[in-house]
């Protein structure tokens, strides 16, 4: 299903944030206020743009409130974020349950599958997502308009985000071109291409352009992926979560379950 939420009663004084970034906040408060239960212990926090604003939501629920909570990182950024807004740190590794996970997304489809991997940490956001699910299944995206789509691929042209262990990548790559279609497959360089980018977890990162017809059977494509000796993680997240709420221009929220 969808609704379309009210706008916030002013969040932020206007003309403060633009326009995509106000949209990103909405998104995160909503998501906050809806699913971060006062008596929630342990909370995955995402990466990204969006997920600083989830962080803020979260800490302005008081020191009371955080005091006895432990928030799990998906990567380097969450973990920074976590320690400077002066909230208690875990991993997964101690926490494999989590009450619930909030994170950001570069593209959801109606079925809420999405692709996540933009900024190279879908490998540790996948862990941290499954481990909402154990037991209440409380995966919950937050994204700007821009991410509300009706299949994945439509705004989103990266590609699917792959992230691959160095010394297969060559070879993931031909088996991407010559075997699953998708022959503008390109490793992902680092900022002026003085090299690959590297994950927290020392990989590098394929992102692989499908078209749209293959897209809209996101699960399937997965798998396929997945299957490839030496991809350790992909991008696309499907049926996995409860709900995604997206900031729209008008200060209204979307949110889709
Ligand atoms: C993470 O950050 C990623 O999985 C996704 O690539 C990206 C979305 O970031 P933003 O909220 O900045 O659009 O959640």
């Amino acid at each position: 299903g969808s609704t379309v939420l009210k706008p916030l009663k002013s969040p932020i004084p206007p003309g403060e944030l633009s326009v995509l970034e106000k949209s990103k906040q909405l998104a995160a408060w909503s998501a906050v206020d809806e699913h971060v239960h006062p008596d929630y212990r342990v909370i995955g926090i995402g990466s990204g743009s969006t997920v600083p604003y989830v962080v803020e939501r979260i800490v302005s629920q008081g020191a009371e409130a955080n005091k006895n909570r432990v928030f799990i990182p998906t990567g380097f950024q969450s973990k920074e974020l976590i320690v400077s807004s002066g909230l208690s740190l875990g991993d997964v590794d101690q926490y494999p349950t989590i009450d619930v996970t909030l994170d950001g997304a570069d593209e959801v489809d109606t079925q809420l599958n999405c692709i996540k991997g933009g900024g190279a940490c879908h490998l540790r956001e996948k862990v941290v997502a499954e481990a909402a699910q154990t037991q209440v299944h409380l995966f919950i995206l937050v994204a700007d308009y821009r991410k509300n789509v009706e299949y994945l691929g439509t705004n989103f042209k990266a590609g699917v985000p792959i992230e691959v262990v160095p010394f297969a990548y060559a070879k993931v790559l031909q088996n991407l071109h010559q075997v699953l279609n998708s022959p503008k497959a390109s490793l992902r360089m680092a900022v002026a291409k003085a090299g690959p980018v590297v994950t927290d977890n020392g990989n590098f990162v394929i992102d692989a352009p499908f078209d749209l017809e293959i897209m809209k059977e996101p699960y399937t494509i997965m798998a396929q992926i997945k299957m490839l000796t030496g991809v350790v993680e992909v991008g696309l997240f499907c049926h996995m979560a409860r709900a995604a709420y997206f900031g729209n221009q008008d200060g209204s929220v979307t949110v889709k379950w």
